[in-house]
């Protein structure tokens, strides 16, 4: 479908860089969100309606319902590497191509998953609040004694490429004993670049003293780690969440640090973010930050390039770079 002009018609649904509009508008009209606020599912369908592609976040819903509403549409293009927020199957069966952002969050986005391992398990925003509160008047030689990070054992759930890159931090950087679970073992050569060796998720959660949740949401990942398997870490570990909220029960992980059941916990990704567990907000043991993982601006850069990169060449020339669902490319 084109517009007035006679170009097609896409949607931004969020506000992204100025280079990214003029990117998009040099192929098309491009109608952008200019607000920082999620369009709700209705706004999304009635501003989609006319446009053949939408650039997407995690946080708009791409389902049946809109698919339905929206039947011109020909390409969602998330600027994230997860797509939880798609329905894949509706998609699928609408036709639809679908794309995400890999790889080129990788790296950032382990380099932070290892700030808030550091941050947590060093108590880096606990001891700094006690600080800026003046509450600092001697020093004391266990004074918020944390947990060592080298040398120690990293324990990763999901080892997709984030995952391989925080592997590769931790043996290379860190000295640290590595062992991951997965849904499927790595290649030995991968392993062997990793320095990391598969264990049963039970082993994972015994033997880590930080255990790092790198793996997409799904149905099945739903509080992976909720009660029994807080239940079976180390009193002494700590736990990081840069994965999805979800696959963490965080009320059950509220009161396993406030019973000091586990040590310590870092989390960038919250159940119903950005709405944040109350009892989260008020156990001292914890490390919060809003979902900014990949958020440096070469990265969020990269990635809403290589979304718009995408939606350029499907509709222009039926290809895309990063394609979820490539049969529908051949159909
Ligand atoms: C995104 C993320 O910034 O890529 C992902 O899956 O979680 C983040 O890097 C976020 O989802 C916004 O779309």
């Amino acid at each position: 479908m084109t517009s007035t002009s006679g170009r097609p018609a896409i949607l931004i649904a969020r506000k992204v860089f100025p280079e990214v509009v003029a990117h998009l508008q040099q192929h098309f009209d491009v109608d952008m969100n200019e607000t920082d606020d999620v369009l709700s599912p209705q706004q999304l369908a009635q501003r989609l309606q006319g446009k053949v592609g939408v650039l997407t976040t995690g946080s708009e819903r791409v389902d049946a319902a809109l698919l339905t509403a929206c039947p011109q549409l020909k390409i969602v293009a998330n600027i994230a590497v997860g797509f939880n927020n798609f329905d894949m199957a509706a998609i699928n069966a609408a036709g639809v191509l679908a794309t995400n952002t890999p790889d080129v969050l990788t790296e950032t986005t382990a380099d932070f998953g290892f700030a808030l391992l550091m941050a947590t398990a060093r108590r880096l925003t606990e001891s700094e609040h006690f600080l800026r509160a003046g509450l600092w008047n001697r020093w004391t030689l266990d004074m918020f004694a944390g947990a060592e990070v080298h040398g120690s054992t990293l324990g990763i759930l999901g080892m997709g490429r984030i995952g391989q890159a925080i592997a590769r931090r931790g043996a290379h950087g860190f000295g640290m004993r590595v062992i991951y679970h997965n849904r499927s073992r790595l290649d030995p050569e991968l392993e062997g670049a990793c320095k990391a060796a598969y264990v049963s998720k039970e082993e994972l959660l015994r033997e880590a003293d930080h255990l790092m949740l790198v793996l997409p949401y799904s149905a099945g990942a739903h509080h992976a780690i909720g009660a029994p398997e807080l239940a079976q870490m180390k009193r002494t570990a700590t736990l990081i969440n840069i994965a999805r909220g979800g696959i963490v029960d965080d009320a059950a992980l509220a009161a396993a640090l406030r019973e000091r059941r586990i040590a310590a916990a870092g989390l960038d990704v919250f159940e119903g973010e950005p709405k944040v567990h109350p009892d989260l907000l008020t156990v001292p043991n914890v490390v919060l930050t809003p979902h900014i993982a990949s958020s440096t601006m070469a990265t969020r850069t990269a990635m809403a390039m290589l979304a718009a990169d995408n939606v350029i060449g499907f509709l222009t020339q039926g290809q895309a770079k990063t394609p979820l669902n490539p049969e529908v490319l051949s159909t």
